[in-house]
């Protein structure tokens, strides 16, 4: 047990391994967080999220329930309860996890995923959920700016985790990550986690944390090309449940949650696990959740309340035609602007007010929403019970109503990056979370999206770092220079454009836009490739040499 210094919470941490404690930014770069706006919000000085909603939901009698189904399988409560106290135990008594410890998680939605992700909570551990589209390098990235203990993969993904968890970033090798896998033996011929599982009693004593433990750090793409760590405590997690969820989403016992976001985005985290948990109802888990397979699956299952990007929503329109969607009830809406005539178009087809929020990885979930009778159409909605918005000058000062200027929030949530104080200081001032986002304030406090404030693209729900893909061009030997930004696209709200001025004795054709294209699908998530390639002769620059992104964005600028 180390005692903390200087940080709220009469309990002390459980965290052995502190890593994480030691990785925060000092409490003074903290957004204020504030847990007195909600009775709902006092949760106490130790608190262990899992054990909350886990062996929580036990406590209250819903044992028996569904708690989740996949295409494969139906999980009760109490099951999910047993395999998750068994995979603690291998992950403490075979694995030689300790409380601190990251352990990174890579698999598609499934009730396997949820009962590690409760597993290295009880163990006192934090989650580290990686998108499965991830490569190599993202994935090693990951591993090393987190310093990851532990992977577990589903072993149909394994191979690129494996590759990470061995080198790091600069190439060199990294001592004591170790890589387990379900479905299949891992690599190194460790048998599957359901056969070490198998061995161990369905019992855990799990590990008291404070509140303020961390529990899960989340990666967020930052404008610079960086992923950024974004540490959540236990007490956060809960936080989400009794904020948006209960204030905003109403949902009841019975309903039964579906979506698209995987769990390594916080919006699916929140909609598919946590949300459905806190209140005893259940959820259907899809590792492909593409429209077409999202709507099956609403259909099959007689979902009820759906979390899906806007573009899906658009996506789906067509297919409603030839599927009975009578079940749903409530369809949430996040990730980038909910764009009127989508909005306007799904309740004429299906009855339903989309709720459109907008929540951030910093802040975990959503803090501007509203519930159906009081949405607004085109705005994003209200502040969210048990937070503050406002929106701001460049000096913190509120702008007059109507007017465009920052947003900016505080609540119980708030941005804690993970070792990295400048972006930290970027993102938290006097106290307040700058999103990174231009809003407009009505008379009766909706907030209007704008903009977004930096240069990150944001296509069909995904946040792209236009540096990012620019750096995996420039490693080509076709490409001279280049600047990646978003275009305006109807469907996906934006694509990523790459203009590239190539090197001598390469043709500016449709075989070399196919060859660059293909080239950054190997080497980043392929959601990250160019669907646009022009090139062009030079690339506009300041006289210090920067790029002018604007430039690319607004030619005529
Ligand atoms: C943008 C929106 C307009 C906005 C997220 C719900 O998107 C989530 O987190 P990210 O860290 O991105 C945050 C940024 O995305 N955005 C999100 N929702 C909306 N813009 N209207 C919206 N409704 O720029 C924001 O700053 O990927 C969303 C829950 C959890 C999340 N992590």
């Amino acid at each position: 047990m180390t005692p903390r210094d200087g940080l709220p919470g009469g309990v002390p941490t459980a965290h052995v391994d502190t890593f994480a404690r030691d990785h925060l930014p000092p409490q003074a770069l903290w957004p204020v967080m504030d847990y007195s706006a909600l009775p709902a919000l006092a949760y106490g000085d130790q608190l262990n999220a899992a054990v909350a909603l886990l062996d929580g939901a036990i406590a209250r009698g819903w044992g028996d329930r569904v708690a989740f189904r996949s295409p494969t399988e139906v999980v009760t409560y109490q099951a999910l309860l047993e395999r998750a106290n068994r995979l603690a135990r291998v992950l403490v008594e075979d694995a030689g996890v300790v409380p601190g410890n990251r352990v990174l998680l890579r698999g598609g939605n499934s009730p396997m995923m949820v009962a590690l992700w409760f597993a290295v909570l009880k163990a006192g551990g934090i989650v580290v959920c990686t998108m499965p589209l991830l490569r190599a390098r993202e994935l090693t990235f990951t591993a090393d700016k987190a310093q990851i203990h532990l992977a577990i993969s589903d072993v149909k993904l394994v191979d690129e985790v494996a590759a990470a968890m061995q080198t790091r970033a600069d190439g060199t090798l990294r001592a004591g990550g170790r890589v387990l896998t379900w479905g299949g033996a891992a690599p190194d011929g460790t048998p599957a986690i359901e056969q070490l599982m198998a061995a161990k009693a369905p019992t855990f004593e799990n590990v008291r944390t404070a509140a303020d433990d961390v529990a899960l750090i989340a990666f967020t793409s930052g404008t610079t090309g960086e992923g950024k760590g974004t540490m959540h405590f236990h007490r956060d997690i809960l936080a989400i449940c009794d904020t948006f969820a209960a204030q905003v989403l109403c949902a009841d016992d019975d309903d039964v949650f579906i979506g698209s976001p995987p769990f390594a985005f916080t919006f699916g985290l929140g909609g598919l696990v946590l949300f459905p948990m806190r209140i005893g109802a259940s959820a259907v888990l899809l590792e492909q959740a593409t429209p077409p397979f999202l709507i099956a699956a609403i259909q099959q299952h007689r979902a009820t309340v759906v979390f899906t990007a806007p573009t899906a929503y658009r996506a789906m329109l067509p297919l409603l035609a030839e599927h009975d969607v009578s079940s749903l009830r409530k369809c949430v809406s996040a990730g980038e602007a909910l764009p009127r005539a989508t909005f306007d178009a799904w309740k004429a087809a299906t009855g339903i007010t989309i709720i459109d929020g907008i929540g951030a990885t910093e802040l975990l979930h959503i803090f501007i929403s509203a519930r159906e009778a009081d949405v607004r159409p085109g705005s994003t909605g209200k502040v969210v019970p048990g937070f503050q918005a406002r929106v701001v000058d460049d000096a913190m000062r509120d702008v007059p109503v109507g007017e465009v200027g920052r947003l900016a929030v505080r609540g119980p949530t708030g941005c804690r990056y993970l070792a990295n104080l400048e972006r930290q200081q970027a993102y938290v001032q006097d106290g307040w979370n700058l999103t990174g986002d231009s809003y407009k304030l009505d008379a009766d406090g909706y907030f209007w999206y704008q903009a977004r404030t930096d240069d990150m693209i944001i296509s069909a729900g995904y946040n792209i770092s236009g540096p990012e893909v620019e750096g995996v061009l420039l490693e080509h030997p076709a490409v001279q220079e280049c600047g990646v930004v978003g275009a305006p696209d109807p469907e996906r709200g934006q694509v990523v454009k790459a203009y590239i001025v190539l090197r001598p004795g390469h043709a500016a054709d449709p075989t070399t836009t196919k060859l660059l294209q293909d080239w950054v699908k190997q080497q980043l998530a392929p959601y990250k490739y160019p669907r646009a390639v022009e090139f062009v002769d030079t690339l506009p620059r300041t006289n210090t040499g920067k790029l002018q992104r604007y430039r690319l964005r607004d030619p005529s600028a």
